[in-house]
């Protein structure tokens, strides 16, 4: 039989939570108030139709030195105790005083391990060493796990206290787990038995697997979506010249559309990593809700005006500005002033306009006003480092630097000066390719490698 593990301990100290982050299921049952879970409910992973191993969500205790007494008035002698508890269960199956009690032992009788869980933000205290014991009473495999609630630490009180009871102590933040942090745990369930090993062993493969699988899908997505907003425009049938007024409707809607099809991608992202319902704490949102053509957001997501220059000038796009001397010399270009060279400000999107302005002449002598696509050279890096940094906050959701992560890119600025030489030059390329109306399955592959990366941090590779 697989391995299962109740998740047990007194009401309202994140074993839901717990559960949801390991089962990564969206729709478990969390409240602020003690008694949100009434019954046991069993999460299995299941790997190619193989159920590796079942997380049991249960009630808390309510009447743990009920319990308590019942078990040791009734006490012949310690070799008996876990007969004693399966007897407890048994008499009590069907008393309401006792359902909760029975909910979380039930499983555990039925030969589950337990993962007991408590709050190491608030201190220790006597009643929790009824729970404790008659959770050793079981006799069955028991890991203990402190979660952090709030900002206070006694973490080394519970440790000490936890020692005497538990084979494994572990610090599991329910809120703020990372795909590390999840790993380890994962590694240490099949600790604590040695028949459970070889499923956890694998259970750990099968979710490395499935990261790798899931950054891929995003990587399609987000180079789909890049293709498709490269090469957007807006076309519509004029009759005679076409007015200013037009050519602001048509830019206005492009807009939209290319903000549209964003969103789109960042909610394709969402579903890949089970996020549907995902709502982004302050800082996140905050920053990806940072509309898509601000100059604050071209210059937080994007290349900075100097490295767009060398980047463009690696890849031979300046036409006319000596390119050979540019590359031979990055710091003659610095202290050339880039400003004259990129433009002022204005010139951010591409000068006053953002878009290309065409009036298309068709054989029948008919014209067609077409705005798009947009031509500034910052574009695609700045689609890019959005993508990049959405991705990075959503794969990561329970990343427990996710703060830092804000105040990082808030400081580092120009999120795409990041990457690396060589992969910056190869993308500049394609992006100039897929402009060019190409299709490159190349670009996937880039993006993925960019997405693997921590945004405006660490360059450490995960
Ligand atoms: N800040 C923070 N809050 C948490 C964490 N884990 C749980 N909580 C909050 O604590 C409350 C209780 O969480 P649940 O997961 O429902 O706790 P439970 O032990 O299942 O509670 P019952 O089902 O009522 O026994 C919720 O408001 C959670 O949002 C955590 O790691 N950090
Ligand atoms: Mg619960």
């Amino acid at each position: 039989m697989s391995a299962s593990f109740a998740v047990v301990g007194h009401p309202n100290k994140g074993k839901s939570s717990i559960v949801a982050t390991l089962a990564e299921d969206e729709g478990i049952a969390i409240g602020a108030r003690p008694g949100t879970t009434r019954d046991a409910n069993r999460y299995a992973f299941e790997v190619d139709g193989e159920v590796l191993y079942t997380l049991i969500d249960t009630p808390g205790f309510q009447r743990a030195a009920e319990v308590y007494r019942w078990l040791t008035e009734h006490e012949a002698d310690a070799s008996q105790r876990s007969d004693l508890v399966a007897q407890f269960v048994e008499h009590h199956a069907d008393n309401p005083r006792f359902h909760d009690e029975v909910a979380l032992l039930s499983p555990i009788v039925a030969g589950a391990g337990m993962l007991y869980v408590v709050d190491g933000a608030k201190p220790y205290g006597p009643e929790y060493e009824v729970e404790m014991q008659i959770l050793r009473w079981t006799g069955q495999p028991r890991m203990a796990l402190i979660n952090l609630i709030g900002s206070g630490d006694y973490v080394e009180q519970w440790r000490s206290a936890l020692d005497q009871y538990f084979s494994i102590v572990r610090v599991f933040d329910a809120m703020h787990a990372d795909f590390a942090n999840r790993i380890s745990l994962l590694r240490a369930f099949g600790e604590l038995r040695d028949d459970w090993s070889e499923d956890m062993v694998r259970a750990v493969g099968a979710l490395e697997t499935e990261r790798q699988r899931r950054r891929g899908h995003a990587a399609a997505a987000v180079a789909g979506s890049l293709v498709d907003c490269l090469v957007m425009k807006e076309q519509q049938r004029i009759q005679n010249q076409p007015s200013e007024d037009l050519r602001e409707r048509l830019e206005a809607r492009l807009r939209r559309r290319l903000e549209s099809r964003e969103q789109q991608t960042r909610r394709q992202v969402q579903s890949i990593y089970r996020h549907e319902r995902l709502v982004l704490d302050d800082a996140g949102a905050q920053i990806l809700g940072m509309e898509l053509f601000t100059e604050e957001g071209w210059d937080l997501f994007g290349l900075s005006r100097t490295q767009l220059l060398i980047t463009g000038a690696m890849t031979g796009a300046l036409a006319g500005l000596g390119v050979d001397a540019l590359v031979g010399g990055a710091s003659l270009l610095l202290g050339a002033g880039i400003g004259a060279l990129v433009g002022g400000a204005g010139a951010w999107f591409g000068g006053d306009e953002l878009a290309n302005t065409r009036v298309l002449g068709d054989p029948l002598g008919g014209k067609t006003l077409q705005v798009g696509p947009v031509r500034a050279e910052n574009f695609p890096w700045v689609l890019l480092g959005r993508a990049w940094v959405h991705h990075h906050l959503v794969s990561e959701r329970n990343h427990a630097h996710r703060e830092a992560l804000s105040a990082d890119l808030a400081a580092a600025q120009n999120v795409m000066d990041g990457l690396d030489d060589n992969l910056r030059k190869r993308l500049a390329t394609l992006f100039k390719q897929v402009a060019n109306g190409g299709v490159s399955g190349e670009l996937e592959a880039h993006v993925e490698t960019v997405l693997r990366q921590v945004p405006g941090g660490d360059p450490e590779i995960l």
